[in-house]
């Protein structure tokens, strides 16, 4: 019976131009650091997981255009998700919550390494779409680390799909070297901080520091403050959400490297 109703969600998700598709029991869903399902959706039973490829915008030396194709990404993600959703309570019989790529997370300076509330790498990992390199990103066995996953919380009990259990990680050390930040020194850890300041330069650190250094300026300097690149960034990656300058760890990684 869950082989056929797997088979079916499966197919389905499939149709909708998706590069690969897995399921986690909630049982088998191990992030340490992120809150328990069951703080979310007391009756979930399990996750589907969706994995979308990355193009070659990663490579692009222009952020504008590098940020274009996950924007992109970003918009099918969205309404893919609702549709496997919607497939799940109207053709399943379920209920379904629908875990976004990336926000709204919970931010507060308590919350200050972002820890999501559903851990997309571990459910992935769970699911048998991949398993952590170097990077601390997942690679999927067919479309390496250049890829992204959303995922459905549901209440219907599907068995985990089984987990990939090779080494897919080189160990080439090229993320580490290649990391503009030197965020991923420290081995199956990656600096928040360090990598937030150069992936997201326009991020919340600069407003802070925007704000702070506008509180002590004269109200001539303060016009100043605002005809500068710095402002103009700021304010356009505040409209486009977390605006990322950097695909470095994803880019420089050989394993599985071509778009297709
Ligand atoms: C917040 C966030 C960030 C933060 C914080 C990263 C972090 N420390 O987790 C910042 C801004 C730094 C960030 C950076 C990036 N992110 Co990000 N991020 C997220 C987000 C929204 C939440 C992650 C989270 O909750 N982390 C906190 C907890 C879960 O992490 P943790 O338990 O401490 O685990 C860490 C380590 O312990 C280690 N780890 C854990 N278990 C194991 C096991 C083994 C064997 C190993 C080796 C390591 C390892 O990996 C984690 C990295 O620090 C997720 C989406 C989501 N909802 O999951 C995307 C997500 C993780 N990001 C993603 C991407 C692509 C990126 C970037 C490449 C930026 C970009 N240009 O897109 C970089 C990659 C940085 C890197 N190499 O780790 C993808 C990863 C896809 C993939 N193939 O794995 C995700 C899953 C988004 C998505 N929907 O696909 N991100």
């Amino acid at each position: 019976m869950s082989v056929a109703l797997k088979e079916k969600i499966r197919n389905y998700a499939m149709t909708l131009g998706i590069d690969d598709f897995g399921f986690a029991a909630v049982a088998d869903y191990q992030s340490p650091q992120s809150p328990k399902i069951e703080t979310i959706f007391p009756e979930a039973k399990s996750i589907v997981v969706a994995c979308v490829k990355e193009m070659s915008h990663v490579e692009s030396p222009n952020p504008q255009i590098a940020m274009n194709g996950r924007l992109d990404i970003m918009e099918y993600a969205r309404s893919t998700n609702y549709k496997i959703s919607r497939f799940l309570e109207k053709e399943c019989g379920a209920r379904a919550m629908s875990v976004p790529l990336s926000y709204p997370l919970e931010l507060t300076p308590q919350n200050s390494r972002s820890v999501a509330d559903v851990s997309l790498r571990h459910v992935a990992v769970a699911a048998g779409l991949g398993v952590f390199g170097r990077h601390n990103l997942v690679i999927h066995p067919r479309l390496g680390p250049r890829v992204l996953f959303m995922a459905v919380l549901t209440d219907l009990a599907l068995p985990s799909d089984p987990q990939v259990k090779e080494d897919l990680c080189t160990h080439c050390n090229l993320c580490v070297e290649s990391c503009p930040a030197a965020a991923l020194d420290v081995e199956g850890q990656t600096d928040f901080g360090k990598c937030i300041k150069v992936s997201q330069p326009y991020g919340l650190a600069k407003i802070i520091g925007f704000w702070m250094k506008w509180a002590g300026k004269s109200p001539d300097e303060q016009i100043k403050m605002l005809f500068t690149k710095d402002f103009f960034m700021t304010y356009q990656a505040s409209f486009i959400g977390f605006q990322y300058a950097c695909f470095k760890c994803y880019s420089s990684c050989p394993v599985g490297g071509s778009c297709k």
